[in-house]
């Protein structure tokens, strides 16, 4: 894993920290790249005031200079605007115990579907706030600002990443007949990110319904990635293999439940003949060595490899699990039965998740690119491209 991130930060703590190691020197790189990103995580019809509070901004503290990367460690600095109202409950300093113990608003009625209830008995807590901070979709802020620079890399190398919204709360949108060339230009203009105007007013009317009934809903997003050359990932091992490595990377996402590639699910019901792509030559089409898949139900990922075509994504989330109505749960203090703590929360995320899914297939792609073409300098990295391409463009033809 050449280009590897990780993530630190509590969702009321005072900051998030994002470290991205193993970006090629010299790409071109400003806060504000990252930020526009930040931005779109943000939107979306069905957040809670959460997101009225935050502007996501990130700070550099190493890795860039004079506006480009330099091969070192990459670390990104993003306060929680929300801090200054939990100071007292997330201080790390160790507290004077009130008279009777108790803390600050502990949880103690863990939430079905979170990860309260596992988290506490696995680490071994009283108190599931020290769970439920850190499993927070709070975190994908800082994925979202490792994927950013991911994305940066792969637009110098002519890929380009975009998402829309095609299911929310039981209403499928409908594909336009013909995708915009730039799906996240259309997409970030509707509220919910989805490319259906008339379905868009259906959700809208679904998301007020499930907030009045104190209820979450869930949906699905399609990822789209367009330029990538043949021969991303390998067939030769397990763990080698993009669609795998892909599909780790979506179903990491909090809240989601389940990845399908091209046609996914749909294959298994169909015969040979109506799923798999036919070969054709396609002069001129160097990043898939001059060849062309007639129908691209693959979803542009063959053997565990790109082969060229768009790569086609769609990443299922289930419902948020903090109701306003809550569910059964029990007292962890007395085992008795209890309703779940209630905190404040979104109605949904689902067109979060899609800039999410983007930047988690950004950072899986990027790296793929850096295994393949080379890592210590964006040089050397196109070199390397442009020299594969020109080889396998003579291959065919
Ligand atoms: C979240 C609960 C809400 C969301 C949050 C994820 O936050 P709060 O508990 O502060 O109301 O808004 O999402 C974000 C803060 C974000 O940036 O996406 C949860 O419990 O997962």
């Amino acid at each position: 894993m050449p280009l590897r991130f990780v993530t630190a930060g509590e969702s009321h703590g005072p900051a998030l920290v994002s470290i991205v190691e193993g970006a090629p020197a010299g790409l071109r790189l400003l806060a504000a790249d990252i930020n526009a990103d930040l931005a779109r995580r943000q939107q979306g019809y069905g957040r809670g005031r959460r997101m009225q509070i935050e502007r996501d901004e990130v700070e550099f503290l190493s890795g860039v200079r004079a506006g480009e990367t330099l091969g070192s460690p990459v670390a990104m600095f993003i306060r929680n605007r929300d801090w200054k109202n939990w100071q007292e409950i997330m201080d790390p300093a160790p507290r004077d115990s009130d008279a009777d113990g108790a803390r600050k608003r502990a949880v103690h009625r863990p939430r079905p579907g979170h990860a309260d209830l596992s988290g506490l008995l696995k680490y071994d807590r009283d108190d599931a706030r020290d769970i439920l901070e850190r499993a927070s979709a709070r975190e994908t802020t800082a994925r979202v600002a490792a994927g950013a620079i991911a994305r940066r890399l792969l637009a110098e190398c002519g890929v380009r990443i975009g998402s829309h919204l095609v299911h929310l709360g039981g209403i499928d949108a409908r594909r336009p007949s013909e995708m915009p060339a730039d799906i996240n230009a259309a997409a970030d203009a509707s509220a919910l990110r989805t490319l259906d105007a008339d379905a868009e007013q259906q959700m809208i009317a679904c998301i007020d319904a499930a907030k009045r009934e104190g209820n979450t809903l869930g949906g699905i997003c399609e990822v789209v990635v367009d330029g990538l050359p043949v021969g991303l990932g390998s067939h030769v091992s397990w763990d080698r293999r993009l669609d795998g490595r892909l599909g780790q990377a979506m179903l990491s996402i909090p809240a989601v439940k389940g990845v399908e590639v091209g046609m996914g699910f749909e294959a298994a019901r169909r015969t040979g003949a109506e799923v798999h792509d036919e070969i054709a030559m396609a002069p001129g089409r160097t990043r898939s060595g001059n060849v062309r898949r007639v129908t691209n139900r693959a979803g542009g990922l063959e053997g565990g490899m790109t082969t060229g075509e768009p790569l086609v994504l769609r990443v299922a989330m289930k419902p948020i699990s903090t109701l306003m109505r809550p569910l059964g749960t029990i007292d962890t203090r007395t085992g008795e039965g209890a309703e779940a703590v209630a905190e404040r929360s979104d109605v949904t995320a689902v067109p979060a998740m899609g800039v999410i899914a983007e930047a988690m297939a950004a950072l899986v792609l990027a790296d793929a690119m850096v295994e393949k073409f080379g890592g210590d300098s964006m040089t050397e990295l196109h070199r390397n491209l442009d020299a594969y391409l020109a080889h396998v463009a003579g291959r065919l033809g």
